[in-house]
C-alpha cells in the first residue's frame, strides 16, 4: 500500500515536471511595446516610434545555401519599431545589409518578414487573425528602391482579407542607403482586430530579416528578433510558437506648457492721475517781414544815406 502511494506521488511529480517543461518551451522570451501614433509612410522614422521598444533583429536563426560561419559577422541586422492606432499597425525598420541584391524574382532574397498572432494562441497554429507579411527591397541604384510586397497564404481570415485590400490601404515605402535600407509600412486591420486595439492589448509578434549575401536570389542567412528556446527555433513564420510578445501602450502625454507668469495687480490710486506736463513753449521765431516791408526799409536806408552825403558835402564846401 505504502509503495503504491509513493509510486503515485512520483508519477504525479513527473507529470507536473513534464508539463512545466512544455509550458517553458512556449514561453515568449522577448517582450516589447508599440506606442500609439499614426506615422507618415515615407521610410523615415516618425517621433511616435521613439516611444516604442526598439526590437533588435540580430539573432542568427538559420543559415542556408552559400553562407558559411565566416559570413555571419556581416549578415543583415536591423532595428525595428511598431506603432498602432484604431485602424492599423505600423512598422518601421532600419536594416544594415552590406550585400544588397540588385535583382529579384524569388521569395528568398533580401527581405523583411513579420508575423502577428492577434489571437495570441502561441500553440503552433494561427487563429482567424494571424497575419504574415513579407517586404522585399532591392536596389539597382542607391536612392532608387524597388519594392515587392507579399502576403503569403497563411490560411487565416485576416490574411485573406489583407490580400483583397486595394493598394491605397497598405502603403509601403523604402529608402535604399549606402549600408542598407529602411522600410516603413502600414498594415490595415479587420474589424475583429480593430476591436482589440487598446492600450494593454498583447499579441504574438515576430520579425526576421532574410539576407541573400551573393545576389543570386537565394536566401543565405535569416536573423530574428526572437531567440530560439530549447524546443522552438526562432523565426519560423508558419509556427505561432516562435512569436514573441508586443503590448500596446498609449502615447506619452504631451509636454505641459509652463504656466504664464501672473500679471501684476493694478492698484487703483485715489490720487488724481498725474497729467503729462505741458509742453514747453516753442522758442519765438523772429518774424520775417513781408516783401513789401523790406522795400520800405531799403528805400529809407537809401534816403538816410543820401541825406548824410548832402550834409558831408556842405561841410566840405563850407571848409573851402
Ligand atoms: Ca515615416
Ligand atoms: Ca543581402
Ligand atoms: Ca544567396
Amino acid at each position: 500500500m505504502c509503495r503504491k502511494i509513493i509510486s503515485i506521488i512520483i508519477v504525479s511529480l513527473l507529470l507536473v515536471s513534464a508539463f512545466s517543461m512544455s509550458a517553458q518551451g512556449v514561453l515568449r522570451m522577448k517582450k516589447g511595446t508599440a506606442s500609439y501614433g499614426s506615422p507618415v509612410i515615407d521610410g523615415v522614422m516618425d517621433d511616435c516610434y521613439k516611444n516604442s521598444s526598439e526590437l533588435i533583429v540580430e539573432f542568427m536563426s538559420s543559415m542556408n545555401n552559400n553562407a558559411t560561419e565566416d559570413d555571419l559577422p556581416n549578415r543583415a541586422t536591423g532595428k525595428a519599431r511598431l506603432c498602432w492606432d484604431e485602424t492599423a499597425l505600423y512598422l518601421y525598420i532600419d536594416v544594415k545589409d552590406p550585400t544588397p541584391v540588385t535583382w529579384l524574382d524569388a521569395f528568398g532574397s533580401d527581405a523583411v518578414e513579420f508575423t502577428c498572432d492577434f489571437d495570441s494562441l502561441g500553440d503552433g497554429t494561427y487563429g482567424d487573425n494571424g497575419i504574415f507579411v513579407v517586404t522585399l527591397p532591392y536596389a539597382r541604384t542607391v536612392g532608387k528602391p524597388e519594392l515587392e510586397r507579399q502576403w503569403p497564404d497563411l490560411g487565416t481570415a485576416h490574411q485573406d482579407w489583407l490580400m483583397e485590400r486595394p493598394d491605397g490601404e497598405w502603403p509601403v515605402q523604402c529608402v535604399i542607403k549606402a549600408d542598407g535600407y529602411t522600410i516603413e509600412l502600414k498594415v490595415p486591420l479587420n474589424d475583429a482586430v480593430k476591436a482589440m486595439m487598446k492600450p494593454g492589448f498583447t499579441f504574438g509578434f515576430q520579425i526576421s530579416l532574410l539576407d541573400d549575401i551573393d545576389d543570386n536570389n537565394q536566401r543565405d542567412i535569416k536573423s530574428s528578433w526572437g531567440e530560439s528556446t530549447d524546443d522552438i527555433s526562432a523565426g519560423g513564420w508558419s509556427n505561432s510558437d516562435s512569436n514573441d510578445e508586443i503590448t500596446l501602450i498609449e502615447a506619452p502625454p504631451a509636454p505641459v506648457a509652463p504656466e504664464p507668469e501672473p500679471e501684476p495687480d493694478i492698484v487703483q490710486s485715489e490720487e488724481p492721475v498725474a497729467t503729462a506736463a505741458p509742453a514747453a513753449p516753442a522758442p519765438a521765431v523772429p518774424s520775417v517781414p513781408e516783401t513789401g516791408d523790406t522795400s520800405i526799409i531799403i528805400i529809407a536806408a537809401i534816403m538816410i544815406t543820401a541825406a548824410a552825403g548832402v550834409v558831408i558835402f556842405r561841410r566840405k564846401t563850407e571848409v573851402k
